[in-house]
């Protein structure tokens, strides 16, 4: 008999990809959507065509529901009965929740203990995966791994932090097979369009199209650890098939500032971002995660979980994605990328981040960012030798997709230890 999984937040970016995977395995797949006035089902109507809604035969079906609803969920529970849960729904905007904190701790705190509760109460052995986030750490200095202690900074990193430790407390008091995937940032083309990646990869797009003149953005200096959310969604499959319940990091282990994600991709395209971003307060956040930079190794190790695709394939993907959205040609635009396996860019941060040990947090209106720092130690250098030394790493990194702090770091540690 095929296993069945129960996916809540299936329309969304991670709820499609982990449908698609789930369906590969052979799994019956139950997804729960939520009634809206328009239909928003863009991720995963490929699902729905290829698996047409005859109940008996069907390995694809959807059921209404909602978060906030726990007479609906119990309903679900009771009649799927599935042998594992996703439990991916939220309201997951970080800026959006200051503007709607009890809805989002309804949604992603309560919401989370309304499903744990079906299950309990229900006596089914259904194994139950928890889709925790890096933003619980907050102001905890990177690299972050399970026991690095908690400093949420919004009401949405609060609520998941709640949702976090029912699943804890539900495993511990009640036994259930419940984890907790503590994943860092992972995006892609089904990325939401508010999020920062996919702000400017459409961006970039509409630009080129000649839709629009500029990129209006918020903090450039935050750092962010990206990965690609096809493979982050095998990573939370394989949390539910070990012998035993357990939390989990899932990150690349690199770490790269919005402004080096907005200059990757704009160069990718062809474009100097310089000309075209703009600050806008608006998109400022009244409390801010300067930085994550997850340790995956215990994921590594356990699950034998490692991320596949590498920075510069995600962002081309995403950036390809866009411009045929926007009917723009992508080969004529677009660099080719030379890959760099993930694990070797990883390698190469966390070596050089290990020798000068965890940076601490930055207040968000510091102007001197750890570039500027290392700029001013090249002091007794000659201008000629650092021009050179900056130009080689923009072109390394550029080349091969490097983050430039990355390599400015390696080579800074590499030479003071010479
Ligand atoms: P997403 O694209 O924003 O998708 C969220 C999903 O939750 C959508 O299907 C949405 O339905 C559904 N949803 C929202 N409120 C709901 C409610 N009250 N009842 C039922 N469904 C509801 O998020 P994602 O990027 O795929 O992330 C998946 C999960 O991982 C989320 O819980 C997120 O907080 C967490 N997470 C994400 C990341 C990341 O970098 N992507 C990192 C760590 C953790 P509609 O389509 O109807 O809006
Ligand atoms: O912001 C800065 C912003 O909204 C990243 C969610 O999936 O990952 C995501 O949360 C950074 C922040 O993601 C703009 O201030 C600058 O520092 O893409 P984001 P997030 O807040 O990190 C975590 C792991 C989750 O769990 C969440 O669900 O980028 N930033 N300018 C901007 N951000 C946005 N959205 N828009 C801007 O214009």
């Amino acid at each position: 008999m095929a296993q069945i999984a129960l996916i809540t937040g299936i329309t969304g970016q991670d709820g499609s990809y982990l449908a698609e995977f789930l369906l590969a395995k052979g799994y019956e797949v139950h997804g729960v959507v939520r009634r809206s006035s328009t239909m928003n089902r863009g991720r995963i109507d490929h699902l729905q065509h290829a698996n047409p809604s005859h109940p008996e035969t069907s390995k694809f079906v959807l059921h209404y529901g909602d978060m906030t609803d726990s007479g609906g969920l119990n309903r679900l529970v009771k009649t799927v009965r599935p042998d594992e849960i996703y439990n991916l729904a939220a309201q997951s905007h970080v800026q959006i929740s200051f503007d709607q904190p009890e809805y989002t701790g309804d949604a992603d705190g309560l919401g989370t203990t309304r499903l744990l509760e079906a299950i309990r109460t229900m006596g089914l052995p259904t194994r139950f995966y928890q889709a925790s986030t890096s933003e619980m750490f907050g102001l905890a200095p990177p690299p972050q791994n399970e026991a690095t202690p908690f400093h949420p900074r919004s009401p949405y990193a609060v609520a998941k932090l709640y949702a976090h430790w029912m699943t804890v407390n539900y495993r511990e008091a009640h036994h259930l097979f419940a984890c907790s995937g503590i994943l860092f940032n992972h995006e892609s083309p089904r990325r939401g369009e508010n999020f920062v990646t996919r702000k400017v990869t459409r961006g970039i797009a509409q630009i080129l199209s000649g839709k629009s003149e500029k990129l209006r953005m918020g903090n450039l200096d935050s750092k962010r650890d990206w990965g690609h959310a096809q493979d982050y969604v095998e990573a939370m499959w394989l949390m539910l098939q070990q012998d035993e319940a357990d939390d989990y990091v899932i990150a690349t282990g690199v770490t790269r500032s919005v402004r080096e994600f907005v200059e990757a991709a704009f160069s990718q395209a062809g474009l100097d971002w310089d000309r075209y971003v703009v600050l806008d307060e608006a998109y400022l956040r009244p409390s801010e995660v300067h930085e994550l930079r997850g340790d995956p190794s215990k994921a590594e190790k356990k699950l034998g979980w490692k991320p596949k695709t590498s920075f510069a394939q995600m962002v081309h993907e995403m950036l390809e994605n866009d411009l045929k959205l926007e009917g723009v040609d992508p080969a004529k635009h677009l660099k080719s990328v030379r890959r760099v396996p993930a694990e070797l860019a990883a390698g190469l941060v966390v070596r050089a981040r290990g020798d000068r040990g965890p940076r601490p947090p930055r207040s968000s209106g510091g102007s001197s960012s750890p570039g500027c720092r290392r700029h001013r130690s090249l002091g007794g250098r000659s201008r000629r030798y650092s021009r050179a030394r900056s130009a080689a790493i923009s072109k390394f990194s550029q080349n091969f997709s490097l983050p430039v702090s990355a390599l400015s770091a390696c080579i800074s540690s590499r030479s003071s230890s010479q």
